[in-house]
């Protein structure tokens, strides 16, 4: 008999149809999506991923963070499930790809093997993770992060968007705060599929990425504090123009990544101008810095010098520096078990395939501290991202579920 499910493939028509369907949910203003963690859009998203999850046969568990887990029963009910997933909500101005093709991609993975009518010994479990994205509520991967013991569940409900809506309040209000305690589920191996983001694999002409590490990230949360002040009558030698400051730690980050290549980034992504008139100078700016790269020690030398050198920089300009880290995460090394599941399907399959650094954090990068994880990329067009244009084909959205596919199957079990 051939390799467990040698020739296993998905559906890839029913995955890129599921794609599309949930893609109308929360849509953006350019093509891509605007569904952000609890909002109306993210509930609705929820809704529809339950319904599908409940027409494939699968029964519906939810923790106190949100997160939901679809079970397919294996013929062993005390075997640890399989898990595999990524998380539905996304960035305000996202793509249709970024998470939800990990989460339709496990689902696509069930209605596979019903379809099959094969049986695993582990159970199979398919999940949603709450507010993976950290941009509604900071920090990014929150709710796998509680789940894995890195951040109290209470700590979590009192994180607070910019308009200092409560996640707990927010959970409870669209109705998916579960009955679970959250990180009691136990895991036999945890996968997820996820675009790449980047370019690496369409460059080098790969169709699958087996991700053997990640980049590690610091967000640092930085407020220069001035004086507001008329932008016409005050003189520029009595300035106290925080918005100086941040166009100077702009290009200190930029400098302080540049310093630390290869493999080192560094960018301010999120900033707030108060009171943001157009003939006040700026009394105070607050921003967050996202430094990343997979060598651990220039990470944590990388944040060093921008708080050693920051509060100088300001001072020369007469504003005020202060800063707090508002996420953070270690350079995460996959399991081997799980990686080389993955490259075998890719091979068995046939499909050009490289090892690669996950450049975006994931869920699977807490998951990895509780159970053995690995990931799965295809690649995406153009490595554009956290963008509507965002945009994958057909075929590599069939090509990583297919070695996903593989990886999971193998991992659960087949049962003759
Ligand atoms: O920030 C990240 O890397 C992820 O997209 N949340
Ligand atoms: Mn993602
Ligand atoms: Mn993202």
């Amino acid at each position: 008999m051939a390799a467990p499910g040698e020739n296993l493939r998905i559906n890839g028509d029913r995955l890129w149809d599921s794609l599309m369907e949930m893609a109308k949910i929360g849509p953006g203003i350019a093509g891509g999506n605007n569904r952000q963690t609890l909002t109306d859009e993210d509930a609705e998203g929820r809704a529809l991923f339950q319904k599908w999850c409940e027409a494939a046969g699968m029964t519906m568990g939810v923790d106190e963070m949100g997160n939901m887990f679809a079970r397919r029963e294996g013929t062993d009910p005390d075997a640890l499930p399989v898990y595999v997933g990524s998380h539905l909500d996304t960035q305000p101005t996202g793509g249709k790809y970024d998470g939800v093709l990990g989460v339709l991609g496990g689902l696509e993975i069930i209605r596979s093997l019903n379809d099959l009518d094969i049986k695993t010994r582990h159970p199979i479990v398919v999940t949603n993770w709450t507010n993976e994205e950290g941009t509604r509520f900071a920090p990014a991967m929150l709710s796998s992060g509680v789940f894995a013991g890195i951040h109290e569940r209470d700590w979590a409900y009192d994180r607070v968007d910019a308009g200092g809506k409560r996640f707990g309040d927010e959970l409870e209000r669209i109705g998916w705060k579960g009955p679970e305690k959250v990180g009691d589920r136990k895991m036999h191996a945890f996968f997820e599929l996820h675009i790449e983001q980047g370019p690496i694999l369409e460059a080098e002409g790969c169709d699958i990425g087996v991700v053997t590490h990640g980049q590690g990230l610091r967000w640092i949360e930085c407020t220069v504090t001035g004086k507001e002040s008329h932008t016409g009558s005050t003189p520029m030698h009595m300035r106290k123009n925080a918005g100086r400051g941040l166009a100077l730690i702009t290009e200190l980050v930029h400098e302080i990544a540049m310093k630390n290549q290869p493999n080192a980034v560094g960018a301010i992504g999120h900033i707030d101008v108060y009171p943001n008139s157009r003939n006040i100078i700026p009394g105070k700016v607050v921003f967050t810095i996202d430094f990343r790269t997979p060598n651990l020690e220039k990470l944590e030398g990388m944040a060093a010098e921008l708080m050693e050198k920051a509060p100088g920089i300001c001072a020369e300009i007469g504003v005020e520096f202060d800063a707090e880290i508002v996420g953070q995460f270690d350079p995460p090394t996959f399991d081997e078990g799980c990686v080389g599941a993955l490259r075998k399907a890719a091979e068995r399959l046939g499909y050009r395939h490289m090892d690669i650094v996950s450049g975006a954090g994931h869920d699977a990068c807490w998951i990895n501290d509780v159970a053995p994880t690995a990931m799965v990329m295809c690649p995406c067009v153009d490595g554009l991202s956290h963008n509507e244009a965002e945009e994958i084909s057909k075929e590599w959205a069939s090509a990583g579920a297919d070695v996903l596919f593989h990886a999971v199957v193998e991992t659960a079990g087949i049962e003759a």
